[in-house]
């Protein structure tokens, strides 16, 4: 498929060697009109994300002072299984509480931010007209990084803006289900009866990453059959100390808003242990440890992606070829190089 390249959502994220922007924006006015909660200043902060734009260094310098008030949940599982309807309902419980809430629908599969999406909106469409509700979806495959650079970014966003809660949900399945466990500080898996969940559940390495399971569709038959399944696949795993986390599981019927009241108890509850052991302060180093490795990573492969034509390279190549040099030390006098040159 070649149509994402004409997106244009193949860039590098760090500006390195990306072509000019569409247009250049004020990043200054942006930031402070995000701050005020200004929707459209938001959305054009989140594009610039999304397109990888140029000046995103100077966007992510202006948030950096602004960022670290908002709690992000992830929400992953299987399409269907009622991530979106899930949102839709904990957004209001949110906000009956009167805190501002960011949604984050992200899809790792696809370059355009249809398809999948527009059921989403439609479900979360009760919340459009509420300015205390912020709701994007964001497509990342194309960029390099991808999800892992992507994402982040944009929580940044949001979380300058004054969202109290960021609920993040992926489009998808597989890898990017971990993926965005590694962006969430709570993160949330949901089930439903009669998937043969509990097999795609060991299968996709979930039962590893969720801090609270929901098993939703509580109206169907077979629901307390998948509850126990789940109970029975995370004690067989279980090597929890007293003080340890054990994550509880909520039934749910988001359809009705049943349960909600119960997964907005249990996040808090999480939010609470994490604080007291100091485990949400250690998981968000760990996040930024990883974002910085990607972009790092990014633009060193950038770097060296560029390199294709270099003389040093085709030097080096032929030292390997004829056998004065191994790969790997000609592989490390690449490296030398590329770091020595940002000096
Ligand atoms: N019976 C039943 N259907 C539900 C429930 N929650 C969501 N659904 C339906 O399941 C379908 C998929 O829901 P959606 O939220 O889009 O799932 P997602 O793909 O995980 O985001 C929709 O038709 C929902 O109306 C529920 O609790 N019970
Ligand atoms: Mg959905």
């Amino acid at each position: 498929m070649s149509d994402e390249r004409a997106n244009g959502h193949d860039r590098p994220p760090t500006g390195a060697g990306s072509p000019a922007p569409r247009r250049s924006v004020d990043v200054g006015t942006l930031v402070e009109q995000a701050r005020e909660g200004r929707p459209r200043a938001v959305a054009r902060l989140i594009s610039l994300v999304e397109g990888a734009s140029p000046q995103l260094r100077e966007v992510m310098a202006a948030l950096a002072p602004l960022t670290g008030g908002a709690y992000v949940v992830g929400l992953t599982g299987s399409p269907g299984v009622g991530k979106s309807t899930s949102t839709s309902a904990l957004v209001s419980a949110y906000r009956k509480a009167g805190r501002r809430v960011g949604v984050l629908a992200v899809d790792p599969s696809s370059p355009f931010s249809g398809g999948a999406l527009l059921g989403d909106r439609v479900r979360m469409s009760e919340h459009a007209s509420d300015p205390g509700v912020y709701i994007r979806s964001m497509a990342t495959r194309g960029h390099l990084g991808g999800l892992a650079w992507a994402a982040p970014q944009a929580i940044r966003v949001l979380d300058a803006a004054g969202c109290d809660v960021i609920l993040v949900e992926t489009v998808g399945v597989g890898q990017s289900e971990v993926e965005i466990a590694a962006q969430a500080d709570t993160s949330v898996v949901l089930l439903a009866p009669g998937m043969g969940d509990g097999i795609q559940a060991a299968k996709a390495g979930i039962l590893e990453i969720g801090d609270v399971y929901v098993v939703n569709k509580a109206d169907r038959d077979g629901a307390d059959a998948t509850a126990r399944e789940l109970n029975h696949m995370l004690g067989l795993g279980e090597s929890r100390g007293p003080g340890d986390w054990r994550p509880p599981i909520v039934k749910t019927v988001a359809a009705r808003g049943e349960g909600i009241d119960e997964v907005v108890d249990a996040l808090d509850k999480h939010r609470a242990w994490m604080e007291e052991h100091s485990v949400l302060a250690a998981r968000r180093r760990t996040r930024a440890a990883r974002e910085i490795e990607t972009i790092a990573v990014t633009a060193l492969r950038a770097r060296i992606g560029s390199l294709s034509g270099d003389q040093h390279l085709s030097a080096l190549a032929a030292r390997v070829t004829d056998g004065t040099a191994d790969p790997y030390t000609a592989a490390d006098e690449l490296i030398a190089g590329l770091t020595g040159e940002q000096q």
